[in-house]
């Protein structure tokens, strides 16, 4: 297991102990108008994080929670790890010392100091809105690789997640979880603003757009696409091992080593669809009226294919 993982379970270990011992009214805070889990995010972090300087070169990975950001970030992880055997970074990439955790906004406040002595290429993943990151990161032309899934498939899978970790609010019932989420009551707000906010930047030509289904359908494809964007210099078989190894049986089978006791909970069901075991009639009225009013006409709208994934 690398460092980095280490790293990664200890603080999502402690963050469920945290939950368990904490009342349901602490879990969240608000911070900007927007809520966040307690256990992994701070006020003293959001404003430490405002004075990180974002590189030219850096891969950032940008998607709402549950839009599968776990599984782009392995990607992209694995494409940077795998480019830097090219260079002479390679020495780096294991250094215990040099690794955090990837979510930008998740942590200590003093990690962004301790980030600027990561080499090149740094790989970044937040759930930001874009108005909520750093202005050094819109304003630099580091990649921003945009992940989007279809609002039916998140919200499922957000209900599980919610109810399957301790550091997240329970709901009762699959109802009261659907209001939550139309209200954008949500760890990190709500999923139309999140998708409306980003469309502003869609068309810039330092992002790129990719949806967890056109993935779903052709993930060699994607993960070709998401390299020469980013100018990956990975030869076709290393692109090939990329797409193997992120199979979701092949990231579920690792997941002990890689996210720890969190890995049964996230690694679901890895599928398109599953909230038609979930949405009654009246849930899909009501999102497929607000998607309409908040993202019809929208690029993303447009690309996140409602009519295909998300009519009953
Ligand atoms: S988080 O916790 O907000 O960062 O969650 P996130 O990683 O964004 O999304 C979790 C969902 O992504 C699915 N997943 C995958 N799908 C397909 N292939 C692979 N390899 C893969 N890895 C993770 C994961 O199962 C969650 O979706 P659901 O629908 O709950 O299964």
């Amino acid at each position: 297991m690398s460092t980095q993982r280490k790293k990664f379970i200890a603080l999502v270990d402690k963050a469920m102990d945290d939950g368990a011992k904490m009342a349901p009214e602490d879990l969240m805070f608000s911070y900007k108008g927007i809520l966040y889990p307690s256990t992994v995010c701070s006020p003293e972090t959001f404003k430490a994080l405002e004075s990180f300087e974002a590189r030219d070169d850096d891969v950032f990975l940008a998607g709402y929670p549950k839009s599968g950001t776990n599984w782009v970030g392995q990607i992209l992880t694995d494409l940077v790890t795998t480019s830097s055997k090219h260079t002479e970074n390679f020495n780096r990439v294991d250094d215990e010392e040099l690794e955090e955790f990837p979510y930008l906004e998740v942590g200590d406040a003093e990690k962004y100091q301790r980030m600027e002595n990561l080499p090149s290429r740094r790989v970044i993943f937040t759930h930001l809105l874009p108005h909520n990151l750093p202005a050094s990161v819109l304003k630099s032309e580091a990649k921003i690789l945009l992940l989007i899934r279809n609002p039916k498939d998140v919200a499922t899978s957000f209900y599980h997640f919610s109810n399957g970790l301790s550091p997240l609010p329970t709901y009762k019932t699959f109802d009261d979880f659907f209001t939550a989420f139309m209200n954008g009551e949500m760890p990190w707000g709500s999923y139309f603003d999140y998708v409306f906010e980003w469309n502003k930047h869609a068309d810039k030509k330092n992002v790129m757009t990719v949806t967890y289904e056109e993935l779903k359908e052709n993930r060699a494809l994607g993960v070709k696409k998401i390299s020469e964007f980013f100018e990956f210099p990975l030869t076709d078989e290393e692109l090939q091992e990329v797409v193997d190894r992120s199979s979701f049986q092949a990231m579920k089978e690792n997941s002990t080593k890689t996210h720890g006791a969190m890995g049964s909970v996230l690694f679901r069901k890895g599928s398109v669809n599953d909230w038609k075991n979930f949405f009654s009639e009246d849930h899909n009225q009501k999102m497929d009226m607000t998607f309409e009013e908040r993202l019809g006409g929208t690029k993303l709208g447009e690309k996140l294919n409602y009519g295909v994934y998300c009519k009953a």
